[in-house]
């Protein structure tokens, strides 16, 4: 596309008839600093996505798998140093220290912005420059919102294919006038230094540096170092969540790291829209995708990872899904686990760190097939059932495929719905071995702003850079994700509440990982999930009584659907139990963890801090 040119460093470069003269000069600006051997302008067709992957394949940045088996489908092998988000180097750069909070790295907008002009010369020298217009939400819808990422990696340019709706229909909305968020993205390997000494390219580049920056207050994002997921498509965490929560609080939205499914009542037809907040690599796409095991109840996915949500005409909650695909856990994923996800990815997909088989299939650590005789593991080596008994993995843990949610089996027919889908209730979980029951219903309002506050997990493998296992505080699930202070965002849930008043959805507290004393976890999970949505419904529709507990209201035995499965009141009770001692302690920790906000603690939450107590001081009475 080459309909208008313009200079840069000299020489002559192409933009389509759509580029405004504005955004040539930024992309102009950005060239003249990270000086690549030339920009291309993406347009989204296919064309362009299979003249990039085989360009990709002949660079050895792709392995093409088995047509057969996976068509138009490849496999990319990162580096160890960048297998997935570094939380460490994350910044929020605003003017003031305390609106970024305790919770975020902060660094001075103009110090950050003259650090990263240092690394971004000359960064992609012996590169092309992509130019990615992409829409978050449907193109044009009334939630979305467009930006343009700059890009010296293929590997980010075809994944942003998938992950968002990118090209012509997103430029011709900016050329209009519509406002856009800049994102800019080096991995940080230049080909060529000032001097003219090149160097070959590698598989995977990348630098040992990385600054994954975000400027709230000129709704601008700045990554380098990285090629990985959410460090590199900046459309998913940095634009999509930590600048959007920002938007958000300015002008009375939602973005949240959320799943959105429909959940449809088959004897009455009546629809039911929930989204769920758990944190990373916590069963989000799992839950997006249930299967129910019991029977009445269909589900359909809108969206596994991001929710933006808006209060409607009407009142209600509006939630869309911002992405176009999914970028989803491959290990533990399987067609007893996430038959909907294994469909999902069968063509047109990036596999990211997972084995490869002789065949040219993929391979990782609980898909249905059983361990081969030979792979090649995430790292290109040979890898044998000796090196499974040493204990070595194939499959990277945060090995992801990348896969177009229209797809799905089971994609919501609303998925796409400018104006959203209306939500009845609202999840928070996360992995919790102890303490936190299968279910439990808010007091009120507040309540459940304490609930999403006050959410534990334990960390997985989606951040490098936190220590795997140990429980650490996740408000919301959004404690990498947050754009300000986590405080004012709480703040802002409860006037969000206040406003839709009896329209806001109901929260619960959900937690699919609690174990017993032999370590094993005691609810069956997955699509069992169902029984818990089944009482969340019925609830909703006033048919079921709740018994009043310290965590929250909870499910009478005899109310809730068990049929078929192994558990008997015994076990129920152990899936319920309150130990006093245990949550004495953990609302010891939850009040030294919301002290480190000081004065910016909404009251409400205190508040709800001080009745929690008082429900532990009467269930200690009881006993
Ligand atoms: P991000 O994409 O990182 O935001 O995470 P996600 O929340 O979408 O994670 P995902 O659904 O891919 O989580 C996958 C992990 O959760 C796998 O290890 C699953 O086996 C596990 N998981 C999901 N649902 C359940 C469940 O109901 N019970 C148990 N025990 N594990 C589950
Ligand atoms: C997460 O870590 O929550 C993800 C994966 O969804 S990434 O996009 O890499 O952040
Ligand atoms: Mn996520």
């Amino acid at each position: 596309m080459t309909d208008k040119t313009y200079t840069v460093e000299g020489v002559k470069a192409g933009a389509p008839a759509e580029a405004t003269d504005d955004l040539i000069a930024w992309v102009t600006e950005q060239a003249n600093l990270a000086k690549p051997d030339s920009i291309y302008w993406c347009d989204g067709s296919d064309e362009e996505w299979t003249r990039i992957t085989d360009d990709m394949v002949k660079t050895g940045m792709f392995t093409r798998l088995n047509p057969e088996k996976r068509p138009n489908c490849f496999l990319a092998r990162s580096l160890p140093s960048d297998v997935a988000r570094v939380e460490s180097r994350t910044f929020i750069c605003c003017e003031k220290e305390e609106d970024a909070g305790p919770t975020n790295h902060w660094a001075d907008p103009k110090e950050m912005k003259a650090t990263l002009h240092k690394v971004f010369d000359g960064a992609m020298r012996g590169r092309t420059m992509f130019v990615i217009p992409f829409s978050m939400g449907p193109v044009g819808g009334p939630i979305s919102q467009l930006g343009i990422e700059l890009t010296d990696s293929p590997y980010v340019t075809v994944s942003m294919r998938i992950m968002t709706r990118m090209g012509k229909a997103a430029l011709k909305l900016i050329s209009e006038g519509k406002p856009w968020v800049p994102a800019l993205h080096s991995v940080g390997y230049p080909l060529r230094d000032a001097e003219g000494n090149t160097r070959e390219d590698v598989p995977w580049p990348c630098n040992d540096l990385k600054y994954i920056t975000h400027f709230p207050e000129t709704n601008e994002i700045i990554s380098y170092g990285s090629g990985y997921g959410g460090n590199a498509l900046l459309g998913k965490k940095c634009f999509a969540l930590r600048i959007a929560s920002t938007m958000a609080r300015r002008d009375n939205w939602m973005a949240e790291h959320m799943l959105i499914l429909r959940l449809t009542q088959e004897s009455t037809g009546k629809q039911f829209h929930v989204t769920a907040a758990f944190p990373s690599a916590c069963g989000k796409t799992n839950l997006a995708m249930l299967q129910p095991t019991i029977s009445g109840y269909k589900v359909e996915t809108v969206g596994d990872d991001i929710a933006w949500m808006r209060p409607g005409p009407d009142g209600t909650l509006r939630a869309i899904n911002p992405e176009a695909g999914f970028f989803g856990v491959a290990p533990g994923t399987s067609y007893k686990t996430n038959p909907m996800a294994m469909d999902t990815m069968r063509a047109n997909t990036i596999f990211t760190n997972v084995a490869l088989t002789d065949d040219g299939d993929v391979w990782w650590e609980g898909i249905d097939a059983p361990l081969p005789d030979h792979l090649i593991d995430w790292q290109g080596n040979d890898y044998t059932p000796a090196d499974a008994a040493a204990g070595k993995k194939a499959a990277h843990p945060n090995s992801r495929f990348t896969t177009p949610a229209s797809q799905c089996p089971i994609i919501c027919p609303d998925w796409e719905a400018p104006e959203g889908v209306p939500v009845n209730a609202i999840l928070f979980g996360g992995r919790r071995a102890t303490n936190v029951p299968l279910v439990a219903e808010q007091y009120e309002p507040a309540h459940g702003v304490f609930i999403g506050a006050s959410v534990a997990s334990e960390v997985t493998a989606a951040a490098t850079d936190v220590k795997a296992g140990s429980l650490r505080h996740d408000p919301f699930a959004m404690l990498p994700f947050c754009g300000y202070n986590m405080a004012d965002y709480w703040g802002h849930w409860l006037d969000m509440q206040k406003e839709l008043g009896d329209k806001f959805p109901k929260i619960y507290q959900v937690n699919w990982f609690r174990k017993d004393e032999n370590g094993k976890f005691m609810w069956p999970g997955y699509g069992d999930n169902s029984r818990v949505l089944d009482w969340i419904v019925r609830r909703a529709d006033g048919a079921v009584d709740a018994i009043d507990g310290v965590t929250g209201r909870y499910p009478k035995f005899e109310d809730f659907n068990l049929e078929g499965l192994d558990i008997d009141k015994v076990k129920w009770d152990k899936l319920f139990a309150i130990d006093p001692d245990a949550w004495e302690a953990e609302m010891d920790d939850t009040e030294k963890y919301f002290s480190q906000f000081g004065d910016k603690v909404p009251a409400a939450i205190n508040e709800q801090l001080a009745k929690f107590r008082e429900r532990i001081a009467a269930a200690r009475k009881a006993a």
